[in-house]
């Protein structure tokens, strides 16, 4: 059984980190990557941040410390954060060579074999974890930890709104404002701050938006053609779910992208009812009330068939 203070002893012990997590990163993933990244650091830690998508430019303290692929310099111990070590695309190679594999995520499910993983289900965002590893650690929160972190619990509870906002988080903000954390700048960052491309494929996705006849599932899907015509990376386009979500009445909003012909991304989100063996059924993964899932070698058409009768029967 594995316990916090057990894995703040084990990064103690050890050195020459690799910090990675999920392909196309939220602000969660980065907001714990950073806020590890400066504790190591301040810890005397050799440490490096890699990724290898393009980071959303929130402008967080050492977001200019990224690192990709092909700059990876030698290490011993790699952490993969807010995700199993398979879901980090590109990387998983890379990890088989670390020494020492620490895992740390907040995802239902992950049981991934490393070295020594730490999975809390319970808590809001990764970096809650990570928040309550530089108390235990003792190092005090600069500015640079505080906004990371601060970031990462604003973005994975949906700027404090999802059922996941517990008084534990609360106070873990109230705390990290305490030390830099600027409430109002994060919020625009991460919320309020949209390109005109994505505004625009906003307002395509929002007039073709439909509605299941029993009036329960909402659901969007977007073609790489609509991409294509939009200038806008389906990547980028995740959030969109997050409409869906607000069709009064609904219990479950699904977003369908097909990133590439034949590959669909599925988002999944609801209020109450778990979705998350909904996403499991199509190979993904995530929380009970949101989760996520790839579909390959199939159409769009037949995705969205099969994902609604799907949805239909966890209803029923
Ligand atoms: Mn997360």
């Amino acid at each position: 059984m594995s316990s916090l203070v057990e894995l703040a002893q084990t990064l103690v012990e050890h050195d020459n980190f690799l910090i990675v997590s999920h392909e196309h990163p939220d602000a969660d993933s980065i907001g714990s990557m950073l806020g590890l990244f400066h504790t190591l650091s301040f810890l005397g830690k050799k440490c490096q941040l890699i990724c290898d998508d393009p980071v959303p430019d929130y402008g967080w303290p050492g977001m200019e410390c990224f690192r990709t692929m092909e700059e990876i310099q030698p290490f011993e111990t790699a952490i993969v954060l807010d995700c199993e070590p398979s879901r980090t695309g590109k990387f998983v190679s890379i990890l088989a060579d670390a020494s020492f594999l620490i895992n740390i995520d907040h995802h239902q499910g992950n049981n991934a074999e490393c070295s020594y993983q730490f999975v809390d289900p319970k808590q809001a965002a990764t970096a809650m974890i990570v928040y309550k590893l530089v108390k235990l650690l003792g190092v005090p929160f600069s500015p640079e930890i505080a906004k990371s972190l601060y970031g990462g619990i604003l973005g994975d509870t949906g700027g404090f709104r999802y059922s996941n906002t517990t008084y534990d988080v609360f106070l873990a903000a109230a705390e990290l404002v305490t030390h830099g954390a600027l409430p109002a700048d994060t919020a625009r960052e991460l919320f309020e701050c949209k390109s005109f491309e994505f505004l625009k494929i906003l307002g395509f996705a929002l007039s073709k938006i439909q509605l299941s006849t029993n009036k329960k599932i909402a659901w969007m899907a977007l073609t790489c053609q609509d991409f294509h015509d939009f200038s806008v990376d389906p990547s980028d386009c995740d959030q969109l779910i997050q409409y869906a979500r607000m069709v009064a009445g609904t219990e479950i909003a699904i977003l369908f992208r097909e990133v590439a012909p034949q590959e669909i991304r599925i988002g999944f989100r609801s209020h109450r009812v778990s979705i998350h063996t909904l996403a499991s059924h199509f190979g993904g993964g995530g929380h009970l009330l949101a989760a996520g899932a790839k579909v390959e070698g199939m159409a769009l058409p037949a995705v969205i068939e099969a994902v609604l009768a799907q949805a239909h029967q966890v209803l029923e």
